[in-house]
């Protein structure tokens, strides 16, 4: 394989379009992937081919990934850094998929816990996407010989399908892919849903008073925080039995940036009442200026376009050189 010592490592992630992004896709994906667009080359995708395994308004789709792409920026994704796309625009991801496709065992999709999960969610659409859609992922990754992966704990299974397809065609052939690793960020927080703390902040909860919306404004944010469900105890204090307040001094101290010790401090002897009212004023100060330049960016779609066109030269540049290898190897005629 080509030596590439004068070149960042590569990192490429992707969130699917599939509804409003929340503080938690914030916390736990946005702001590390911002943190790491000066000492990688790093690919930021809206995956809407991944979307689709589950059935979608096409209307909506087309808005949400939009948004997605406007919340990226607006979070702090730098066009002139990172390059951000839209996984359709790149036809080589398809592409790429067919060849992995018939690298890939019946019984390895099958095994994939999202697969399991999902076919029983969606009981009425299991479709053969929604089987392939780990394949599809390991089209993502390996086009651009990423390193690194950000993903959350619910993706592992994907990625190590991913590096198994990407040994396996590399022994069968020669060196062809890069084998990336998971990356798992130091300080990944995970937010818990406002009503019920023992549970991830999921876009898919139908109760919406859980999820803290990118898009949400003041007096909503303020409103679910103030609502939160919290334990019966007095003390402001990160515990493992404390799962409600623990959840908003992790939301104060990403909000203000102090640690959770100071913030303890800060409230101690105080009640729940002032801290809820503390911990909602800063998270409305904090998401403002994000969605502010939110608004800005989905009222421009013409500096969106020049954005996500830009990206999609930027990104099949790369994944063209990377199919163009793969179909020379298995045997396809190319002039
Ligand atoms: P769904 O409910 O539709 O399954 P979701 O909202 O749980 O979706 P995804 O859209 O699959 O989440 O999330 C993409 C990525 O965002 C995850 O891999 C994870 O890194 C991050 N993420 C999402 N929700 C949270 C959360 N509550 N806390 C921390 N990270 C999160
Ligand atoms: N399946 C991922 C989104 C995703 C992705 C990727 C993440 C699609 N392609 C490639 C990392 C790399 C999810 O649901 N979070």
């Amino acid at each position: 394989m080509e030596l590439q010592t004068d070149q960042k490592p590569v990192i490429l992630s992707g969130v699917t379009p599939s509804g409003i992004l929340t503080m938690g896709h914030l916390a736990g994906a946005l702001s590390n992937w911002v943190k790491l667009q000066d000492k990688f080359e790093c690919y930021f995708m809206i995956a809407d081919l991944h979307a689709i395994t589950v059935r979608q308004n096409p209307a909506e789709l087309r808005k949400r990934t939009l948004e997605t792409a406007a919340m990226f920026i607006a979070a702090g994704i730098d066009p002139d850094k990172s390059t951000l796309f839209i996984q359709s625009h790149v036809t080589e991801h398809a592409q790429l998929t067919w060849v992995l496709n018939t690298f890939t065992g019946m019984g390895e999709c099958s095994r994939m816990t999202q697969f399991k999960d999902k076919s029983t969610q969606h009981s009425e659409n299991v479709n053969v996407g929604l089987f392939d859609y780990p394949v599809l992922m390991a089209a993502d990754i390996l086009l651009y010989q990423a390193d690194l992966v950000p993903v959350g704990e619910d993706q592992k299974q994907h990625l190590e399908l991913t590096r198994n397809l990407a040994q396996r065609f590399n022994h069968n052939y020669s060196d062809t892919f890069k084998v990336p690793e998971p990356y798992i960020p130091e300080v990944g927080a995970r937010i818990m849903s406002l009503q019920d703390p023992e549970k991830k902040m999921s876009k898919s909860d139908p109760n919406q008073g859980s999820i803290l919306f990118l898009t949400d404004s003041d007096e909503v944010i303020k409103n679910k925080i103030k609502r939160s469900v919290t334990d019966s105890g007095s003390e402001i204090k990160f515990a493992d039995n404390k799962a409600g307040i623990s959840n908003l001094l992790t939301l104060m101290h990403l909000a203000t940036k102090r640690s959770i010790k100071d913030i303890e401090s800060d409230f101690a002897g105080k009640g729940y009442g002032d801290f809820k009212m503390a911990v909602a004023e800063a998270m409305a100060d904090y998401l403002r200026p994000i969605r502010q330049r939110y608004e800005e960016l989905i009222n421009n779609k013409q500096q969106l376009t020049e954005i996500l066109v830009r990206g999609e030269e930027n990104a099949r540049k790369i994944a063209a050189k990377t199919l163009r290898k793969v179909y020379k190897k298995v045997g396809f005629v190319q002039f």
